[in-house]
């Protein structure tokens, strides 16, 4: 008995051995074989490790431009989509989101509206690397800091306004929280409030897109989150969901140091969103995120990898929110007004692509002014346009979520009906907030 377990357990052993030394990338007489339900290589010394680089350093940052707007050396600036008429494109994009912030901020300090952007080169380089075109389709899951993605795309000031406002030109019908877009033209799903929901969502867009033969390596799910909204549950889940069953997911960590007022210091200790990627043996890459041209390679090259590859990748976007964290915050409450000053001058996505335009010869202060008048003017128009507009039709409150309308739902509808008829005209605060719908308030649908 004793001698026949020792036989199998021998043989085992020289199993394993040889496994290893077949699998082991080490001389043979340093091997000491693999465990036996991994790859893992045996080692006979006691060693700890709590880094993915291997020598405790953290891991790099990828980045093209300098703070000058110079390519750093060995840095390969993305010629084949840098020519001026794209370079352009880019800029006035960027500038575009502080124009829409800064108006909108102030709309909403009348009560109008709520509102929050920023992060113009990590939200703009990504739209422009994950660009449709005649065989690839690339859906987007976002947070809520992302119209960039929306406005590259083509969806008009006109319909961000009429969004946030809620009028009769909102696709939603005015159903949602300002800024919770959604646009099924652009591949956009729309945003929903409760952090991170996009994420496991998104594993399963992305799933869904692989086993459809028609989209299987044309089609990749990308999804944006805040570092914050990365310590959620359903980041893991995403990410373990969309590494284990693979999928073309890319996951775009948009990291600005604050989930409102909390710092990222207080969201993790190890070595921020990166060094989570290999965890789930999913491709990542940390850039600089207020370098635009840098986040579209990074961007564009993980889209690549997803459609090649059919399998998730992590890019983590570096970046700092000089804004408040909404319209209805106050971030000097938690964080010095010198801080965020510096922060604006010294790294600011936008100068540092101008100056790179600059250096180029492609842009000069005259086309800055003009530029910034022309944004100025638009997204003015555009808001003046959306509040003189009404509110969707009343009847829309009970429809769309039933295919046929049950019971209860008609009752309801039929009792607003019977108030409206008794009160919309003698009651005067239901007579003045009628006033704001289509057809004064009428059930007409
Ligand atoms: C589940 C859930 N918890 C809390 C909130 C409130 N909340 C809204 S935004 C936000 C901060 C998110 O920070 P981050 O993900 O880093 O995104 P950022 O705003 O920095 O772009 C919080 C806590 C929420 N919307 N959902
Ligand atoms: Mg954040």
């Amino acid at each position: 008995m004793l001698r026949s377990s020792s036989v199998k357990y021998s043989s085992l052993l020289t199993r394993f051995r040889l496994r290893g030394r077949a699998l082991s990338t080490q001389p043979a007489s340093a091997s000491l074989g693999c465990l036996p339900t991994t790859d893992s290589p045996v080692v006979s010394k006691l060693a700890f490790f709590n880094s993915v680089t291997g020598d405790g350093s953290k891991i790099p940052s990828y980045r093209v431009l300098d703070g000058l707007g110079i390519p750093i050396e060995g840095a390969e600036v993305p010629e084949a989509c840098i020519s001026e008429q794209f370079a352009r494109r880019l800029y006035e994009n960027m500038q575009l989101l502080p124009t829409l912030d800064n108006i909108l901020y102030n709309v909403q300090r009348q009560g109008k509206i709520s509102f929050y952007y920023g992060e113009e080169a990590a939200v703009i380089g990504s739209a422009a690397a994950l660009a449709d075109d005649d065989d690839h389709v690339f859906r987007v899951l976002a947070q809520y800091r992302e119209v960039g993605v929306l406005l590259w795309r083509g969806f008009t000031i006109d319909r961000v306004m009429a969004q946030c406002f809620g009028n009769h030109e909102d696709s939603g019908k005015g159903r949602q929280m300002p800024v919770h877009f959604g646009s099924k033209p652009h591949h956009f799903h729309p945003i929903s409030s409760p952090l991170a929901t996009q994420i496991p969502q998104a594993a399963g867009v992305g799933y869904a897109l692989k086993r459809d033969p028609e989209r299987r390596s044309k089609n990749v799910a990308c999804v944006f989150f805040g570092e914050g909204a990365a310590s959620e549950g359903d980041f893991h889940a995403g990410m373990l969901l969309a590494s284990t069953l693979p999928s073309p997911t890319l996951f775009l960590a948009r990291n600005n140091g604050f989930a409102i007022s909390t710092p990222s210091s207080q969201q993790f200790y190890g070595d921020s969103l990166s060094a989570r990627g290999p965890g789930y043996g999913v491709d990542t890459i940390r850039v600089d995120g207020n370098d635009v041209l840098a986040v579209m390679s990074a961007v564009k090259e993980g889209r690549r990898r997803c459609l090649e590859g059919g399998r998730a990748v992590l890019v983590e976007i570096m970046t700092y929110r000089v804004g408040h964290h909404s319209t209805s915050d106050d971030s000097f409450a938690y964080r010095g007004r010198q801080e965020v000053e510096n922060r604006k001058k010294i790294d600011n996505p936008i100068t540092r692509f101008r100056l790179f335009m600059e250096s180029r010869g492609w842009w000069n202060e005259t086309e800055e002014e003009e530029l910034k008048s022309r944004l100025k003017q638009d997204v003015l128009a555009a808001f003046k346009r959306a509040e003189t507009l009404k509110k969707p039709d009343l009847a829309e409150l009970f429809t769309d979520v039933y295919a046929e309308e049950p019971w209860n739902i008609r009752e309801q509808r039929e009792e607003l009906a019977g108030l409206l008829e008794k009160y919309g005209q003698v009651w005067e605060p239901w007579r003045n907030e009628l006033k704001i719908f289509k057809d004064e308030g009428k059930l007409s649908g």
